[in-house]
């Protein structure tokens, strides 16, 4: 049996600040309207807010490229604010976590302007600087042949001091080299400590298993004989000395932190790549010392391509695999002390109505119910996103590229006009399979501002919005749903409820898949003691059947995504739950 703790039977929501609320008119969410919504984010039943970054930066990657951890950008307004927002946040019982981005920084900031001023400069080895290489004909390449995450390869030469230095995603976004030991010692000061001394709980540690990498930085074996830039994740995630990095981290400055509380401070790591699970668990077992927790994206990886340099040529997927998946990291903390979480949206991805089930006008809402039960009875911590309690939905498939402003959208999209019309190698429908792509899967769509009511642009500014808002926030809004008892909003609230009543089942219990080759339902099962439920969803516009009698056998029906059930039949995208007296 595990131990309970705080966060594991917390459910976390996490804030994406450009989007959620603007004060000011000025078209960008900010920290004054959070705060002015904190009101509505107790009133889900949330227990702690994540707050993607809202540091000094240029914003080539939305805040994701800090130019100064010790300030806020802005727009979005000062440290003060935040100090009020972590201040409101305890006030009301909720905590808070921050964003904690140490992979990499933005090219502005002073560490890496001083880094790449000179080879001598005391912080030239921060970062990771390497001479050209040049092949036979004298022409100069970068030091190995690795394709970055945005498209491209992950070294940029810098004129001035004539080197080139490692980037995994934008250019704007150089790697810190954590093996300077001066290096790690700074981002522990500026980028945690600093903010953990401001009072907050935690923090969500992006990109995790990337400090480490192979640093002698041999050429990745070729895959793709077109190209020059080639996979290469095998020398830059989870490196030879990740986990004693993440222990030094642990050590040095998480243990000594506590919640406003007085509980352990949080974290929860970003893992993509994700190892298999005793890999995970190296990361995420209690007697290591490293992790409360990590995201696994196996789930918000279906529909993706092969490898990620094909990420937006969409990739038919079954429910059978979904299932899959789902029983994977839902067992794999069994008889370990290791812990796992629960999420289907962030910033990072289409909406799960859109992509997992259907966001047509006809079955939007009742998706979007069945999806809450799913979430909301699965072992591990819950993640929400704004929005996804409403039911918000991907951007429409008219909207043009134009529309889409993400860096890793904008470069996929340039990319793919250069390849559809590449002379003898062209591959002439690739614009349009990435385009389609992107309507389903591109970051882009979690982007659009919240919308509040049906006023204009949504409640969400009285200016005009950094990103279109969603054409339909007349019919899908969290105005209306408030006041409505069986809105999307009203039956999140009722689930997060039902998880808590029931925690044992639902955050503790055991999973049994039942249906693993079904392809129109997903049943499971939870146990816990003498505690047992049983979870239907129908993930098809058809009718299918229920449970047998035997399976819910001693059991009654405790919720129902439908207000009136029909006997015998799960009706479109209907979830139930079954619990036993
Ligand atoms: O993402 C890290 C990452 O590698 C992927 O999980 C992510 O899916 C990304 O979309 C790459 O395709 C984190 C942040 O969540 C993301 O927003 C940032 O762009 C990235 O780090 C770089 O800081």
């Amino acid at each position: 049996l595990h131990k309970h703790v705080w966060w594991k039977e917390a459910v976390f929501y996490q804030i994406y600040p450009a989007s959620f609320k603007d004060s000011n008119g000025d078209g960008w969410g900010d920290i004054p309207g959070i705060i002015s919504k904190v009101d509505y984010i107790i009133s889900l039943g949330v227990d702690v807010v994540w707050l993607s970054p809202m540091f000094e930066s240029p914003q080539v990657d939305m805040g994701y490229d800090i130019s100064d951890y010790e300030a806020v950008y802005a727009p979005y307004g000062t440290v003060e604010d935040v100090e009020t927002l972590i201040k409101a946040c305890h006030d009301h019982g909720m905590k808070i976590i921050l964003d904690l981005v140490v992979n990499h920084t933005s090219d502005q900031h002073a560490w890496f302007k001083e880094s790449r001023s000179s080879k001598d400069n005391p912080k030239r080895d921060w970062y990771f600087w390497k001479p050209a290489r040049y092949d036979k004909d004298g022409n100069r390449l970068p030091p190995t042949n690795y394709r970055s995450y945005f498209a491209g390869g992950t070294w940029t030469w810098d004129e001035q001091t004539e080197e080139y230095y490692l980037h995994l995603y934008a250019k704007e976004q150089p790697d810190l080299n954590w093996e300077n030991e001066h290096c790690r010692k700074a981002i522990y000061e500026s980028a945690m400590r600093f903010w953990l001394n401001k009072g907050i709980d935690g923090f969500r540690v992006d990109t995790v298993n990337k400090y480490s990498k192979v640093i002698d930085f041999p050429d990745a074996p070729i895959t793709d004989p077109n190209t020059f830039i080639q996979p290469a994740a095998q020398f830059w995630c989870n490196g030879p000395r990740i986990h004693e990095f993440i222990k030094e981290m642990n050590r040095d400055i998480l243990s000594n932190y506590r919640t406003y509380d007085g509980q352990p401070v949080v974290t929860v790591g970003e893992l993509s790549l994700t190892p298999d699970p005793p890999g995970v668990l190296r990361y995420v077992s209690a007697r290591e010392k490293e992790l409360d927790m990590v995201f696994q994206f196996d789930i918000t990886h279906l529909g993706q391509g092969n490898g990620f340099q094909d990420k937006y040529d969409f990739a038919p997927w079954t429910l059978p695999e979904m299932k899959r998946i789902v029983e994977k990291w839902q067992t794999f903390i069994e008889g370990t002390d290791g812990w796992t979480t629960v999420f289907n949206e962030n910033h990072d991805n289409g909406r799960s109505v859109s992509r997992f089930a259907s966001d047509s006008p006809e079955w939007r809402e009742a998706s979007a119910r069945m999806l809450a039960i799913w979430l909301m009875t699965q072992t591990g911590t819950v993640f929400l996103y704004q929005g996804q309690e409403i039911g918000m939905i991907n951007a429409p498939n008219e909207w043009g590229i134009e529309e889409y402003k993400d860096v890793e959208a904008t470069n996929f999209w340039n990319e793919a006009v250069r390849l559809s019309d590449n002379g003898n190698d062209a591959d002439p429908t690739r614009k349009e399979r990435i385009m389609n792509g992107l309507q389903i899967m591109a970051r882009d769509h979690s982007r659009l501002p919240f919308q509040w009511d049906s006023t204009e642009n949504a409640g969400f500014t009285t200016g005009k919005p950094w990103m279109r808002t969603h054409d339909l926030y007349k019919e899908i809004n969290a105005e209306d749903q408030r006041k409505e008892s069986h809105s999307v909003l009203s039956f999140y609230k009722r689930m997060l409820r039902l998880r808590k009543e029931q925690k044992d089942v639902f955050v503790y219990g055991t999973f049994e898949l039942l249906d693993h080759d079904n392809v129109n339902t997903f049943i499971f099962k939870k146990h816990y003691q003498d505690r047992t439920a049983v979870i239907a969803l129908n993930f098809t516009t058809a009718m299918q059947p229920t449970p047998t009698e035997a399976l819910v056998d001693g059991m009654r029906l405790l919720t129902s995504s439908y207000q009136k059930t029909r006997p015998e039949v799960l009706q479109p995208f209907e979830g139930r739950v079954y619990i036993n007296y």
